[in-house]
């Protein structure tokens, strides 16, 4: 006996259904994703700063509402093509111009426009904010292909560029490495010797050109000590992408006694060493220039 129409389009349907649950768990496996990466929907593990965290919960928010959009749209997608599909020759009858109807899509999506425009303007002055008083201003130098790092001495004008400022700069074979302390309000100035770079810190997921002639500022306050690798992100010459350095985050009793370390004299290494940090970059590692060497 044939099987009824409607038993073989519910046949399809139910295996329709069953490859789109195969695809999606199949997606996340073979991406590498375990279900809690999932739930962060893209968005880096680590939130560092109280100014990741707003963005993160910014995110999540979004991506919630996204979904919820979404399930409703797919929904009503579906079964419209389920109920409503093809049963005859007649032609089904004819809807247009309802009021109630249109008002509702023109208005829901303002209402999702407005809240998320909304929050976004908030979180966004919240993490650009520069307050008056920073707890540590320190200078960020970039200059192609490297960055330095200034440590205005204490009481002075963080631009006055004192002899006994502590800086660090990188170099061809060793990665510069920024220490600073945790939980303090740090503002950044930013400056360029030549072209635009930027200044990226993926795990503060903060990012900010360096551009000559022009003192480009930022505030964070990091609260998770450890190493954060630093990138420059903005095109900048031959070894851009080599424009690496490091956040140290250290808790900030380390941070005074590593600077008045190097008011004494000590380097960058033996300061780190002092207290108990590990001397090199443990994120990134400098441009192998002995590459071609080798391979010949
Ligand atoms: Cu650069």
């Amino acid at each position: 006996m044939a099987a009824s129409p409607s038993s073989a389009a519910s046949r399809r349907v139910s295996r329709l259904i069953g490859l789109s649950v195969v695809g999606a768990v199949l997606t996340t496996v073979l991406a590498g994703c375990s279900v809690e990466d999932a739930f962060y929907f893209g968005w880096p593990r680590t939130k560092p700063s109280p100014q990741s965290e707003q963005m993160f919960d910014m995110w999540i928010y979004s991506a919630i509402a996204a979904l919820a959009v979404g399930v409703f749209v797919w929904g009503l997608i579906f079964w419209c093509v389920i109920r409503y599909r093809k049963k005859g020759e007649d032609l089904p009858p004819q809807t247009r111009y309802n009021l109630p109807m249109e008002l509702l899509f023109t208005v829901t999506p303002f209402i999702v426009i407005a809240v998320l425009f909304y929050y976004t303007a908030i979180i966004q002055s919240n993490v650009t904010k520069v307050d008056e008083n920073p707890d540590q201003t320190i200078q960020v130098t970039a200059f192609k292909w490297n960055w330095q790092f200034q440590y205005p001495s204490t009481g002075s004008d963080p631009n006055a560029n004192d002899v006994d400022d502590v800086k660090t700069t990188g170099d061809s074979n060793v990665i510069p490495i920024l220490v600073v302390p945790t939980g303090q309000n740090i503002r950044f100035l930013e400056d360029s010797q030549d072209v635009i770079h930027s200044f990226w810190v993926p795990d503060l997921l903060f990012k900010r050109d360096v551009i000559p002639g022009v003192t480009n500022q930022f505030q964070v306050t990091i609260n998770e000590p450890g190493a954060y690798v630093g990138r420059c992100a903005e095109l900048c010459g031959t070894y851009h992408s080599m424009m690496n350095f490091e956040v140290r985050a250290v808790p900030l009793a380390d941070y005074n006694t590593y600077l008045q370390l190097r008011v004494e004299g000590a380097t960058t290494q033996d300061a780190l060493s002092a207290i108990g940090q590990e001397p090199y970059a443990v994120t990134t590692k400098p441009f192998d220039t002995d590459r071609q060497a080798e391979q010949g």
